[in-house]
Order: C-alpha cells, then structure tokens, then sequence
C-alpha cells in the first residue's frame, strides 16, 4: 500500500491513534471475510477497497478538493446525495461502524446512547478517521433524539448543516420536507459555489438511480435457491455504495452481478443446502459493523435480504426522472425519500408491509430483528413488527446488541437455537 501518512498528517489526524486502528482492521477482515469460502471472484475489487479504505479513497477526495471541489459528510439515508452531486461536491456516509470509536465518543456523550452515535461523534473527535477529517461540512438530520443531540455536539468540532425531517407523512410534513430539501439545495450551493441547474439536477438523478438499480440487481440474485453470494458479502457491498466513487462502484457491481446471475444459471451456491434462509430487519449495520452477518453465518444460517438502511431501504425506489422544471425535480425528490420507512416515524406501518413482503420476495424462512442498543425506535417498534408476523406465522427473533463482541457467545447460542426450530418447521411443511 502506498504511503499516506503524509495525507492523514494534512488532514489533522492523530497519527499514533489512527495506526493502533489500522492495526486490528486488517486481521478482523480476514476473519470475517476472506475465510468465506467459495466467494465469487468480483469480491476482490470490494477487499481491494477494504485494503484501500483510509487510502486511495482518501487521496480521490484529496484530489477533487484541490481542484476547488467540495466533500460533505451524512449519517442518514434521508439525506438526499442527488442534491449534493449536482453541485459537483461529493457525499460520503460517516456512519461510524466500529468499536474502536466508542470510548471517544463516551467522552462527551452519555454512555447510555446508540453504538453508532458514539462511535461517529467519537471517529470526529478522536481525528481518526480520515472521512470526516475529509468533510468540508457535515449533514445530519432529525432523526432520533440521540442524533439529533448529537450534532450540537459535534458542532463544536465542525460546521454542519441539519435537515429538519419530519416525523409523519401527512401532506403538510412533505411541504415541509420539500422546504427543507430548497433549504439544502441554497447551503449546498453556498458552500460549492455552484448553481443546481435542471440539467445538472437530473444528471444526478439518473446517476444515483443507476446506482439504486445495480444495488436492485445484487439483490435480485439473492433471491435464487441457491445463494450465490453470502449476507456478508452483500452487506460489505452495500457499505461501500456509501462512499466509492460512484461510477467505478457502479460498474463493478454490475460485473459482480454478471458473475452471479451466471452461478445462479449453473446452480452454484455459497451455502449448503437446507441453510435456513434469514431476513434481518432493523437499525442499520455501519462499516465495519458486521456482527450479526457474521454470528448468523458462523451458526448455520444465511442472510437473504436487510431491511435496514444498509439495506433495501437505501436503494429500493428509483426517483422520477427527466423532470422537466427544477420545481419537480425537488417534487420527485420528496416523493421518493418520504417514501422510506424509517421507524422514527409514526406511525410507521409501511416497515411492516415492507418486512412482510420481502420475507416473501426472498422467500425466507425467519426474521430476526436487530436492534442497536439504546436505539429507542426500532425497539419499541419491534412490539408491532412481532405482532403483525405472528398473524402472518412468520418466526421472528429479537436481537438487542452494541459493537462489542462480548455478547457474541450468547448471541451464537440463541441464533443456533432458532434456526434448528426453522429447520424443524421446514421439513414438517414439506411432509
Ligand atoms: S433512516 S435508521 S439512517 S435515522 S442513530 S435511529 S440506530 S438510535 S440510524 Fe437511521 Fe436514518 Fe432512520 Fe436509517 Fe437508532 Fe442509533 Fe438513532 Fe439510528
């Protein structure tokens, strides 16, 4: 790997901090992904971004700021990337994923918060982490209380700029999110100094729509019987959609997919057969959050699908394009992202028929809802989730867990468990 110490220096990172972290990623990489086996041969342009991830990335975003572009920041799926793209800036997801993160984050924040919170307010705080170190400005949103405290926090460490989203769906709220939307478009404009045109607007539409359908393709494949590509594998892919640079990322992965719609031909499959088949549902894994893909797959099960936003909620609609004035484009804008069903709204019965039809779609054979710790949302949710899937006899697991690996022994125990009874459940319907 070429030298990039220089690089991290100018971007004010702690040195010695940020080497005790590329210390343990590499080896923790190798234990979770390059000991899958038979893993398709397009995996190795996403270990090669892996092996890459505080380098060659951070060296492209180098280069465009010094040719007078601009980086922005985001932690939410709400945040809109086209807005950002068409003013020529780019957006990289600063989720912070990692356990690493947390003591940091513990400094300023309560302990009692989400994972990822901390370990995103910790990653800026500790100047380890060479994305936010990138940023010129960052976009947050109003999530949940913990975020939405959180930026005020981090506001003293940085500029940033926050969406005020609305929590329910009425017509007056899409006003609002339609104003807030004007409101980013005027800052991203500001900071840029590049006026959104029409034409660049639905430039970056179509862009970052082809990026949804590559996404929808990768997933497609994960609907044949055989699966011929794991949870992880599909997990980690979608984690980097949110910071590679757009058009190789695309490209890649419809190449990945050409590879996978030919094992599916074939009938090649990475698991073996009878491996029950899991939907995971819930609060969004970031990079390098792999847990429970990993505890799942360790334990005689495979991921199918992620309701999550590393998952289907990321990339599922396509928003309207060749719009004809900037007004509709901000229109179909609204439209598509108050079409997520995040559980900080209420009432929030979309995630349900969402869950319910790709258990389906997927042809799954049991849910298991993930929740972050103190994530207050999704696991109060889960009351009305578990209700609706009992009515429809559709097995559904809790899984309440932070970023440390303490709890993984019991988690395996559990997982091993539920997945016997699926098994069990199988084979009586087939007699
Ligand atoms: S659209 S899920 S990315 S808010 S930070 S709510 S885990 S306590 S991330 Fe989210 Fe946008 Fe919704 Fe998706 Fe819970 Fe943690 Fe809050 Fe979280």
């Amino acid at each position: 790997m070429a030298d990039y110490r220089e690089l991290w220096k100018s971007l004010d990172m702690d040195l010695e901090k940020h080497d005790k972290l590329c210390e343990v990623l590499p080896e923790f990489y190798e234990d979770v992904y390059l000991s899958q086996k038979n893993r398709p041969e397009g995996m190795n342009y996403y270990n090669f971004v892996i092996s890459e991830v505080h380098g060659l990335r951070i060296k492209e975003l180098d280069d465009h700021k010094q040719n007078g572009g601009k980086v922005l920041g985001t932690f939410c799926v709400f945040v809109p990337d086209e807005i950002i793209f068409s003013a020529d800036a780019i957006g990289v997801g600063l989720c912070g994923g990692s356990d690493f993160w947390v003591p940091d984050g513990e400094k300023v924040l309560p302990r009692n918060i989400c994972p990822l919170i901390k370990a995103s307010v910790g990653a800026k705080i500790s100047g380890t982490c060479p994305y936010f170190q990138s940023a010129d400005m960052l976009v947050g949103e109003t999530t949940c209380d913990g975020k939405k405290k959180a930026w005020e926090i981090l506001n003293d460490y940085t500029p940033i700029h926050v969406m005020d989203l609305p929590q329910m769906k009425r017509e007056n709220d899409k006003k609002h999110w339609k104003d807030e939307i004007k409101l980013f478009m005027d800052k991203v404009e500001e900071l840029t100094g590049n006026k959104i045109t029409e034409e660049r607007l639905n430039n970056a539409i179509k862009l970052i729509n082809r990026k949804r359908r590559v996404l929808q393709r990768l997933y497609n494949t994960r609907k044949a019987d055989k699966l011929p590509i794991s949870g992880k594998d599909a997990l980690l892919i979608t984690q980097i959609a949110f910071y590679d640079d757009l058009e190789r990322f695309i490209q890649k992965t419809e190449e990945l997919c050409d590879e996978l719609e030919r094992r599916i031909e074939k009938g090649v499959g990475v698991f073996p057969e009878n491996t029950p088949r899991i939907l995971v549902t819930g609060t969004p894994m970031a990079i390098p959050n792999w847990k429970i893909h990993h505890l799942i797959e360790t334990s005689g099960g495979s991921v199918v699908c992620e309701e999550t936003c590393t998952g289907t909620r990321y990339f599922e609609n396509t928003v309207k394009e060749n719009n004809k004035t900037l007004d509709e484009q901000i229109d179909a804008l609204t439209d598509r992202y108050l079409n997520i069903n995040c559980a900080c709204f209420t009432p929030n019965e979309g995630r349900i028929d969402d869950i319910i039809r790709l258990y389906k779609e997927y042809n799954a054979d049991g849910v298991i809802y993930n929740t972050l710790s103190f994530c207050h949302t999704y696991s109060v949710e889960y009351k009305k989730v578990k209700e609706a899937l009992d009515k429809e006899g559709i097995p559904v697991m809790m899984i309440e867990s932070d970023y440390s690996l303490q709890d993984s022994g019991q988690i395996k125990t559990r997982l091993e468990a539920f997945f016997e009874m699926l098994k069990e459940r199988k084979s009586a319907y087939a007699k």
